[in-house]
């Protein structure tokens, strides 16, 4: 059996979850020994692994506190786990709550682990500039054995930020190669309503201000005045109700189809003919990775980790943000050269697999952990 690793998370939907879920995988196929902690189950862990183990956070609230404390739970359950079950190195996704705590954990616990954190994004873009929680931030990257980033664009932000002396380096996200879809792409066409003729555009977020849900809508609305075409919008979020008012102003409905949280995207990449993500803080883009791994060509915003990404002119374009013009004629352009789109397809392909593909990247992480 190989090291024994925790792995901090949030498991719900969304980026750092599937990549710490799927890092988890990944190791345990390898033999190492896995101990996911966290509140719940992360999502994608959905079939039964014998070195997969997950040890619940449980947050209990007495009338002493006026919120219940998660932060303290969570650590005195990491330190609980590195000693009972003798791990090597926590891996904690976030900087903030995760690597603090397993700092704290580490303190308490009798065993010398090793931890490891890895930055995200929203605990520098966001966090990072705000006075109250920088401070920890900082303690949290420079007291981590070793600190991962999702992007150099990530790595640089930090340290323009908070000034660190650590050594960060780049770990970008990674995919796997697709496995076969569920439904034929004719099928799921006719069951979502599509007609055959029609281009697909897609858009997959948390629907927080900073994924410009709006810019996606407005941009489909210019493509949509000169090409058939459907939008599909997958995820859920704060801004979904102001999305849903704005395609009804714009008369819509019938075209953008509001499909909530999905599990399983690989099928809605499958008919899809375009990637729309037009974030204004976007770290790295782990749904890009995941529409070009399908052939998708994407559109993406020139901020953040997207250029590192998205190759402008190759597999995709980049745009800048807000520039609904700009991106819808390239959006035109795309759709309407079925020669130019194929070029597009085989390189975000091919590119998404020699660039990012999951042996490479948890090879990366392995060497840490070593
Ligand atoms: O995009 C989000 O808001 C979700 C967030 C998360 O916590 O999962 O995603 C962040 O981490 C992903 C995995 O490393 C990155 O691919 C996303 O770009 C990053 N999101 C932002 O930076 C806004």
């Amino acid at each position: 059996m190989g090291k024994r690793i925790g792995i901090v998370c949030y498991p719900t939907v969304g980026g750092s979850g599937v990549v710490a879920t799927e890092l988890g995988i990944h190791l345990a196929e390898k033999q190492y020994e896995v101990h996911f902690i966290s509140t719940t189950m992360p999502f994608r862990l959905k079939r039964l692994y014998p070195n997969i183990y997950f040890h619940e956070v449980e947050v209990s609230n007495y009338p002493v506190f006026k919120n219940p404390p998660y932060d303290l739970a969570l650590a005195s359950k990491i330190a609980e786990v590195i000693d009972r079950e003798e791990l090597d190195v926590i891996h904690a996704h976030y900087a903030l709550p995760h690597a603090i705590c397993s700092i704290f954990a580490k303190q308490m616990a009798e065993r010398n682990v090793k931890i490891v954190t890895t930055l995200h994004g929203t605990d520098i873009t966001i966090l990072g500039v705000d006075d109250n929680l920088k401070h920890m931030i900082r303690y949290a990257i420079e007291h981590s054995d070793h600190v991962t980033a999702v992007s150099n664009s990530l790595k640089k932000q930090t340290e323009d930020a908070l000034q660190v002396q650590k050594q960060i380096e780049v770990v970008y996200n990674f995919i796997e190669p697709v496995n076969d879809t569920s439904l034929t792409e004719k099928d799921l066409k006719e069951n979502l309503g599509i007609s055959q003729h029609e281009k697909v555009l897609i858009h997959i977020s948390n629907f927080r201000p900073v994924k410009r849900v709006e810019d996606v809508v407005r941009v489909f609305s210019n493509v949509h005045n000169q090409i058939p075409s459907k939008l599909l919008l997958v995820g859920d979020g704060p801004e979904h109700l102001k999305i849903r008012n704005l395609v009804r102003d714009l008369g819509l409905e019938d075209d953008v189809l509001f499909l909530g949280r999905q599990d399983n995207v690989h099928d809605l990449l499958n008919i899809s003919d375009l990637k729309l993500l037009l974030s204004e803080k976007e770290s790295f883009g782990l749904v890009l990775l995941e529409a070009m791994i399908s052939g998708v060509p994407c559109i993406g915003t020139n901020i953040g980790g997207i250029p590192e990404v998205i190759v402008d002119g190759e597999n995709g374009y980049l745009c800048e943000v807000g520039n609904i013009e700009e991106i819808s004629n390239k959006a035109i352009q795309l759709l309407t050269d079925d020669e130019l789109w194929d070029e597009f397809s085989e390189h975000a392909k091919r590119y998404a697999y020699d660039h990012f593909n999951s042996n490479l990247i948890v090879q990366k992480y392995e060497d840490l952990y070593n």
